[in-house]
């Protein structure tokens, strides 16, 4: 058994659907809990539609490498298609960390499956939704997610804005 932080991100299409859609998927992966939606800002080199983001915890019998391929399977089962690194998507579903049951953090640098992920503690739209889910959540390699969040940049913050009380 492991425990995984996912984060998932849309930004083409229904935006919204998609990432509830993923989210119910993952009942049956053992989802133990999930974000509301926020809106954020396209982060990154690539001019694009702002995003819908969600975090969500699951805990089940998958290893790191099997929570990957079943994001990967969640972006497929959206339509998603490869185009452009950082560029604008259906689904994205990265793995933000994963722990085994034990506590120990799942540690890799490799390029196909590098967790913790390599820039999740640069994120608002990461460190705020799952914030909300584990007070205390700590990013292996990284600290407490609280503090991660603080030495953010107020505009950053300010940017991520909780989408589903207006829709
Ligand atoms: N990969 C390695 N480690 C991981 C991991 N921990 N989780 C590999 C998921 N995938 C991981 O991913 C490229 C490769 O990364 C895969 O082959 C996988 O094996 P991809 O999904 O094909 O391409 P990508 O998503 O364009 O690249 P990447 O590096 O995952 O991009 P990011 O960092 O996810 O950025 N702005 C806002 N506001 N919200 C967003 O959600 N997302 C992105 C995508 C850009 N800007 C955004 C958002
Ligand atoms: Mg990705």
């Amino acid at each position: 058994m492991s425990r995984a932080v996912l984060s998932l991100g849309a930004n083409l299409g229904d935006r919204a659907g998609a990432i509830r859609t993923a989210i119910s998927a993952l009942k049956d992966d053992g989802l133990v809990a999930r974000s509301t939606l926020y809106e954020t800002p396209p982060w990154g080199p690539v001019e694009q539609p702002p995003y819908l983001n969600a975090v969500v915890v699951v805990r089940g019998p998958r290893d790191a490498r099997g929570w990957l391929d079943r994001a990967h399977e969640l972006e497929q089962a959206a339509g998603r298609t490869r185009d452009v690194r950082w560029g604008p998507r259906t689904l994205d579903v990265d793995v933000v960390t994963v722990t085994g049951d034990d506590g120990t953090p799942v540690v890799s640098d490799d390029p196909e499956l590098t967790l913790p992920h390599p820039r999740a503690h640069e994120r608002a739209f990461v460190l705020l939704p799952w914030a909300t889910l584990e007070p205390g959540a700590v990013l292996p390699g990284r600290g407490r997610v609280a503090d991660l969040l603080a030495a953010l940049p107020a505009d950053d913050l300010l940017a991520v804005n909780r989408w589903d009380h207006l829709h």
